[in-house]
């Protein structure tokens, strides 16, 4: 007698929890158009698109990562609170997500220190933003600020966290967290087991570079090149005006580029997709000049950012509220990160504590 097959069952298979979506920035000033068409944007999809599919996303303020510089003792703490209030203006919905500060959840500096023992110094050296940031802050180059891509890995493993929405300037570190996880795992995840840490990816938005307003860097809190997220709308159009544009655009008259333009670039952040179409032809075709852009993307902007503005006032002048959403964010991280260090110290051979 041949054996049956079993039968078909209407079950669906198992389901392993949802993926998790983690990211921070750092409160090293006020956040500009560039951590906000370059990362926190997409935060804000990523969120709404958790209510279908149940995503789970975690955002953090990474003040630890904002003290690797010259930093003003009594302005960080000013300015954590203010990146909280800009998160929560911009649209992250706390009743659907976990937004809080780095600080307050010490595994991610203990987690930062295991792997500061697993990674070679040659991989730090070779990391963009350190050799830029120690050209920029020559008088005082801190160890934190070369061993910085170590602790952004912990946080983002710490949660065991696969998507990452960053701007393109982190794609670097994203690639060297993907690496200390293989190392990890490779030495310390026993044969057969769960990997200890999945490898982590970006997420990057249609704008995930912005250039700041004099064209020769990024958009930066540190280089005062940048429109600031919460900034008046008479300040933004005034800074507009000088902005850098095209170099090849110097008479009225001249065809543009937009696909090296700023200007465009950040269109396509806040415009109307007939509107982008609109500045696209007609920077090509010279029927607008630099300054039509710009006033264009002036008043865009007004209706993309007053919104965030006039929540951001109504935030703050609750700070009590702001502190209450991060200790309750705080609270259920410590809860997920202990989880995760307990794994990693067993694994690495660390003895518990008796009791
Ligand atoms: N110009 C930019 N264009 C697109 N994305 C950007 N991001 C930053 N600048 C741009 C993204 O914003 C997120 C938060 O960045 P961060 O605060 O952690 O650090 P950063 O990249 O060093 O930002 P800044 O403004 O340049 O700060 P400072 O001057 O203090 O170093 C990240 O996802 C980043 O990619």
């Amino acid at each position: 007698m041949t054996e049956q097959a079993p039968a078909p069952t209407d079950k669906p298979a198992p389901k392993g929890p949802p993926p998790r979506v983690f990211s921070g920035m750092q409160p090293s000033g006020t956040l500009h158009l560039g951590n906000y068409m370059g990362a926190l944007k997409t935060w804000v999809d990523l969120v709404d698109e958790s209510r279908r599919t149940g995503l789970d996303c975690i955002f953090c303020i990474v003040d630890q990562h904002a003290i690797t510089v010259d930093y003003d003792v009594k302005e960080l703490r000013a300015k954590v609170v203010d990146a909280a209030v800009c998160y929560l203006a911009a649209g992250i919905d706390p009743a659907q997500c976990t937004l809080f500060v780095q600080s307050h959840v010490p595994q991610h500096t203990e987690l930062a220190w295991y792997f500061n023992t697993i990674m070679p110094m040659g991989e730090l050296g070779r990391m963009t933003q350190f050799k830029e940031k120690s050209e920029q802050h020559r008088q005082s180059v801190s160890t934190g600020l070369f061993t910085y891509p170590l602790l952004m890995a912990a946080d983002i493993l710490l949660y065991r966290a696969t998507i990452v929405p960053v701007g393109e300037d982190q794609v670097q570190h994203l690639e060297f967290s993907r690496e200390v996880a293989r190392k990890f795992n490779g030495r310390f995840t026993p044969k057969r087991a769960r990997p200890t840490f999945p490898e982590p990816a970006p997420r990057l938005s249609a704008t995930p570079r912005i250039m700041g307003l004099d064209g020769m860097h990024k958009m930066s809190k540190s280089r005062g090149n940048e429109i600031g997220l919460l900034e008046e709308d008479a300040s933004i159009r005034k800074k507009l005006k000088g902005a850098f544009t095209d170099p090849q655009r110097m008479r009225r008259d001249d065809p543009g580029r937009p696909e090296i333009c700023n200007i465009y670039t950040m269109h396509r952040a806040v415009s109307p997709p007939a509107l982008v179409e609109e500045v696209q032809r007609s920077c090509t075709s010279a029927s607008w000049g630099c300054g039509d852009c710009k006033e264009a993307l002036g008043n865009n902007l007004s209706a993309h950012l007053t919104p965030i503005r006039l929540k951001a006032k109504e935030l703050t002048a609750k700070p009590e509220q702001v502190h209450d959403t991060l200790a309750d964010g705080a609270r259920r991280c410590r809860a997920i990160a202990e989880e995760t260090m307990r794994e990693v110290r067993d694994r690495m051979g660390l003895v518990p504590a008796k009791g």
